[in-house]
């Protein structure tokens, strides 16, 4: 059996290469003319781990080739982004021209497959009708559905096989035919639903958990105003068997909590309150953050401030849709501060500001701001950074620091009495 994958991304290249792995003959189609020709050679444009040694192994045995072509094949996937407009509405464009691309290389009794996070409905009025303008049957003549992917970055290929899929056909034999594709590779559930099921519940999964980490921040809002401890608040109340309190931290960002409750709140607006006020709570977090660090700073002429990690979450190189980044801005706007900034596992050509060394940035500081929860901020050495910095205080605003608080002062989101 042949499948064509059509955007070759996080999702679409692991996803190719697992099926190529599975004896599929699998064409890759990308936008990308640098992309094609560097997996024709068996390597690979992103980072992945375990990718870049299957992919190898599927390229030399010629089960996985690219193009920036579609070919004739029995499946199809579609997984290209759907970035978000300026407006906050989703921008679907990469997803209709991925179909448009398909439409004329499809055949009666093709599996067209959307992989993409998209709105509610885009399978039955976007997808489907374009299909319908190519004059197929898309009730008879095609199998469509909408399989959203689940997977965490760092553990894709694991979550790819492992992980429940939920796969929504716009007919139920279209959902079959789907479902089926997938048992081939995935050793977890594969559960049949309609298209717009599917559509829903991959968005409530983030929605979920972008609404409990609203809860959490605006509980270190309302402690910080009250003078308590937020983190053992939670500590707490977590020990009540079915609580589940999230954390507080400096925002929430990535490409995926940060934008997929957005396509609920296009489609249902006069309804989705909780989770717009959530999205607007989670965006007011790196002020709340940089209004921390005035306060903490309100009584020094030229405060040095050194802020910890800039990536969205911690152990990752991604940068994008980061509150750090917002929070470095708004710092470096107000020229009150003398600023550095530091983070192993980012390059200085990622950013537009300089980056510094662990001692450049810590050296004479009034005060360390940790934005991100590397495994090297959990492991800080309190002796040696009170002894670099001028005053040590740290502002740890992912709660990850295991300092000593009688080298250092340590405040928290959520503990910083008024
Ligand atoms: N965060 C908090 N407090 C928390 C948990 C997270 O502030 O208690 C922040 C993180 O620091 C980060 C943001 O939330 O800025 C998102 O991080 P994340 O680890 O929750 O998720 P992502 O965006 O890397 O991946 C999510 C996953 N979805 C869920 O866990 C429900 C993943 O399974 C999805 O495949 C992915 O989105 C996606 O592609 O949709």
């Amino acid at each position: 059996e042949k499948i064509c994958v059509v955007g070759l991304g996080y999702i679409g290249l692991p996803t190719s290469a697992i099926f190529a792995r599975a004896g599929y003959n699998v064409l890759g189609v990308d936008v990308s003319e640098r992309v094609i020709e560097k997996l024709n050679r068996g390597e690979i444009h992103i980072e992945e781990v375990g990718l870049p040694e299957i992919v190898k192994q599927v390229v030399n045995e010629g089960k996985l080739r690219a193009s920036v072509t579609p070919e004739e094949a029995d499946v199809f996937i579609i997984a290209v982004p759907t970035p978000i407009h300026e407006d906050l509405t989703a921008n679907v464009d990469y997803v209709i021209s991925a179909t448009k691309a398909i439409a004329p290389y499809l055949k009666k009794g093709n599996i067209v497959i959307v992989e993409s996070t998209i709105p509610p409905r885009t399978m039955d009025d976007v997808v489907a009708p374009i299909l319908r303008e190519q004059g197929f049957d898309t009730e008879k003549d095609l199998y469509l559905a909408h399989c959203p992917e689940r997977v965490l970055p760092g553990r894709i290929l694991i979550e790819l096989v492992e992980n429940t899929r939920i796969v929504g056909g716009t007919t139920p034999e279209a959902a079959k035919q789907a479902a089926d594709v997938y048992r081939k590779i995935v050793t977890g559930d594969v559960i049949e639903t309609e298209a717009v099921t599917a559509e829903m519940s991959k968005l409530m999964e983030n929605t979920f958990r972008d609404v409990n980490i609203a809860l959490a921040n605006e509980l270190a809002k309302i402690s910080q105003r009250l003078g308590v401890d937020a983190h053992k608040v939670i500590e707490l109340a977590n020990k009540h068997p079915r609580v589940n309190i999230h954390h507080p931290g400096p925002g929430v960002g990535g490409h995926c909590l940060a934008v997929d409750p957005y396509f609920i709140v296009e489609k249902a607006t006069e309804e989705a309150k909780l989770i717009k006020l959530s999205r607007d709570i989670n965006n007011s977090m790196p002020h709340f953050v940089t209004t921390q660090v005035h306060r903490l700073t309100a009584e020094l002429d030229q405060p040095r401030v050194a802020v910890f990690g800039l990536t969205y979450k911690g152990n990752i190189d991604d940068v994008r849709e980061s509150p750090a980044l917002e929070i470095v801005e708004m710092l470096l706007d107000n020229k009150r501060y003398d600023l550095k900034v530091y983070d192993p596992h980012v390059q200085q050509e990622q950013v537009e500001f300089p980056l510094s060394s662990f001692e450049e940035a810590v050296k004479d500081a009034h005060l360390v701001v940790v934005l991100a929860d590397h495994n090297e901020f959990k492991s800080l050495n309190g002796e040696e950074l009170a002894s670099l910095m001028r005053t040590p205080v740290v502002f740890d605003t992912k709660n990850c620091t295991n300092l000593d608080e009688e080298q250092l002062t340590v405040y928290r989101i959520g503990n910083l009495m008024n």
